[in-house]
C-alpha cells in the first residue's frame, strides 16, 4: 500500500517557493513578473534562509552586494544574463557609466531600501561567516546613503526616483510625479499588466510615463547626484529608507564590534547619531485625532511634507527614537492599526499600505492599499521580540499567508491575495516568523 504523503507544513511550503525562485546563487522575487535579482527582495531572502541554509543566504546577500557601484549605490536590480522571462526596462535601458557600475553585471542605475545589514548580522548570528568584503561593501554602501544621498548632512536619505522607495506607486508620489510637465513620452512596451489576474493591480501607465522619463533624465547625468540639474523633479527624503537604515545601520555597528573593526564602528555610530538628529525634524507632522503625530516624507524641491497616513511613517518604530520623541511606540502603533489604518470588516489585524480614509487609497492596486508582508516584518522588528503587538503582527501575517498563499500583497479587507503569485519575500519572510 502506497505511504500516505504526510500534510506540507507552511515551512516546507516556504521552502518550496524559495527552492522554485532560486536561480543559481540568488532568488527571483516571483518567477515569470520578475525575473532578475532585485536588491531589498535578496537582503529579505536571507533573512528567511539564516536559519535553514545559512550557507546560500550567504550566497544571495553576496551576489546582491557584488552588483554594488564604485560610489558605494547597490542598485536595485541585477539583470540575469539568461532571464527565464520578459521584464521591462530591460539591462540595456539603463547603460550605466562605466566607471561606475562592476564589469560583468549588468545592473539598474538606481537603488532600493537598504535592508542588507540586517540579513547580514542575521547570517552571522546563524553561524556563517561574514567576510571582511562583504563587511566593507556594507559600510560603503551606508555611507554612500548618508553621502552622496544627503547633500545636506541632514540625517535622511534623498531617493531619486519613486521605485528607489520599494512602494513604487504609493500616493506618496503622486504630487512630485505627476506634478511636473512631462516634455517627451518615453517609447516603451510593458509586460507586467498581462502577468497578474488584472491589470488594476498594477501602476498606471500615466505613472510609467513618469517612472521611464525620470529614468532618461538620471541616465543623461550619468546617475550621479551632483551633476543632476536644479530642475530635476523628484529629490526626496524617504522615511521609510531613513527608516530602514537606522535599523540596519545598528546591525552593521553589532557586527563591526562582533568582527573587531574598531574604525568602522565608530563611522557608523556616528552616521546613526546624525539619522537619530535629523528624524524628527525631517519627517514629524502632527496629525488630528488620538494618533497626534505621525511621519511622512519631505519634497526637498519644495521643502514641503508629502502625502499622509501610509505605512511608511509607521516605520519610525524601526529607528530607536528617544522617550522623548515617541514614549510607547506599541501604543502609537496599535493607534494606527485599530484608528486610521483599520480598514472597513478587515479580516486581519494588518498594517495597509495606505489608510483608507487617504486620498489616493486603492484597496486593490500595488502599494495604494494592499496589505504587504515585508512591512508587518519590518514594523514586528521594529517593536522587538518582547512586544505583544509584534507577536500579534506575526501571528496574523502567518494567518493571512496560511488561508491565501505566498502572495505578493493582500486585500486590506478581505484578506485576498493579489499580485504576483508565489512570492519570495513573502515565503522568506514568513520563515523568519515561524522560526521566531
Ligand atoms: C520595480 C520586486 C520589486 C520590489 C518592489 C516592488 C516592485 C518593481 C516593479 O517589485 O517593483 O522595481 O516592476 O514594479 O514595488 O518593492 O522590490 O519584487
Amino acid at each position: 500500500m502506497a505511504a500516505v504523503p504526510a500534510p506540507e507544513t507552511l515551512a516546507t511550503r516556504a521552502l518550496a517557493v524559495l527552492a522554485k525562485n532560486r536561480r543559481g546563487a540568488w532568488t527571483r522575487p516571483a518567477s515569470t513578473l520578475y525575473p532578475h535579482l532585485w536588491s531589498w527582495d535578496s537582503a529579505f531572502v536571507a533573512i528567511g534562509l539564516a536559519p535553514h541554509d545559512a550557507e546560500r543566504g550567504l550566497a544571495e546577500l553576496e551576489a546582491c552586494m557584488a552588483a554594488q557601484w564604485e560610489d558605494g549605490m547597490v542598485p536595485h536590480v541585477r539583470y540575469a544574463p539568461d532571464p527565464d522571462g520578459a521584464y521591462f526596462p530591460q539591462a540595456e535601458y539603463w547603460r550605466p557609466p562605466e566607471d561606475l557600475a562592476p564589469p560583468g553585471i549588468a545592473t539598474s542605475g538606481i537603488t532600493q531600501p537598504p535592508v542588507h545589514a540586517m540579513a547580514a548580522r542575521r547570517l552571522h548570528d546563524a553561524g556563517v561567516a561574514v567576510s571582511p568584503e562583504l563587511f566593507h561593501r556594507l559600510v560603503r554602501w551606508h555611507r554612500y546613503l548618508l553621502g552622496p544621498r544627503d547633500p545636506e548632512a541632514s540625517g535622511g536619505v534623498t531617493i531619486l526616483h519613486p521605485w528607489e522607495s520599494g512602494t513604487d506607486n504609493s500616493p506618496r508620489w503622486d504630487g512630485p510625479l505627476l506634478g511636473y510637465a512631462l516634455t517627451r513620452r518615453p517609447e516603451y512596451r510593458r509586460v507586467d499588466q498581462g502577468q497578474v489576474q488584472d491589470a488594476g493591480e498594477r501602476p498606471r501607465d500615466e505613472d510609467y510615463d513618469r517612472y521611464l522619463d525620470l529614468v532618461l533624465r538620471l541616465r543623461e547625468h550619468g546617475y550621479r547626484p551632483e551633476r543632476l540639474p536644479d530642475d530635476y523633479p523628484f529629490r526626496v527624503k524617504d522615511v521609510l529608507i531613513t527608516s530602514v537604515l537606522a535599523a540596519a545601520n545598528r546591525d552593521l555597528i553589532a557586527l563591526a564590534e562582533a568582527l573587531g573593526h574598531r574604525r568602522e564602528r565608530e563611522l557608523l555610530a556616528d552616521l546613526q547619531e546624525r539619522i537619530l538628529r535629523g528624524f524628527r525634524r525631517l519627517f514629524r507632522v502632527e496629525v488630528p485625532g488620538r494618533l497626534g503625530h505621525w511621519y511622512v516624507d519631505r519634497d526637498m524641491r519644495t521643502g514641503a511634507p508629502l502625502g499622509g497616513l501610509s505605512c511608511a511613517g509607521a516605520c519610525a518604530v524601526l529607528v530607536g527614537l528617544d522617550e522623548a520623541e515617541l514614549p510607547e511606540p506599541e501604543a502609537w502603533l496599535a493607534g494606527a492599526l485599530d484608528g486610521p489604518f483599520a480598514a472597513s470588516g478587515r479580516s486581519h489585524r494588518l498594517l495597509p499600505s495606505v489608510a483608507p480614509g487617504e486620498p489616493g487609497f486603492d484597496p486593490v492596486r500595488y502599494w495604494r492599499g494592499p496589505v504587504w508582508i515585508n512591512i508587518q516584518w519590518l514594523l514586528a522588528r521594529g517593536l522587538g521580540p518582547a512586544s505583544p503587538l509584534a507577536g500579534a503582527l506575526r501571528a496574523e501575517g502567518l494567518r493571512l499567508v496560511e488561508a491565501a498563499g505566498f502572495r505578493e500583497y493582500y486585500h486590506p479587507e478581505t484578506g485576498a491575495g493579489l499580485g504576483a503569485e508565489d512570492f519570495s519575500w513573502t515565503a522568506a519572510l514568513a520563515l523568519d516568523w515561524m522560526d521566531a
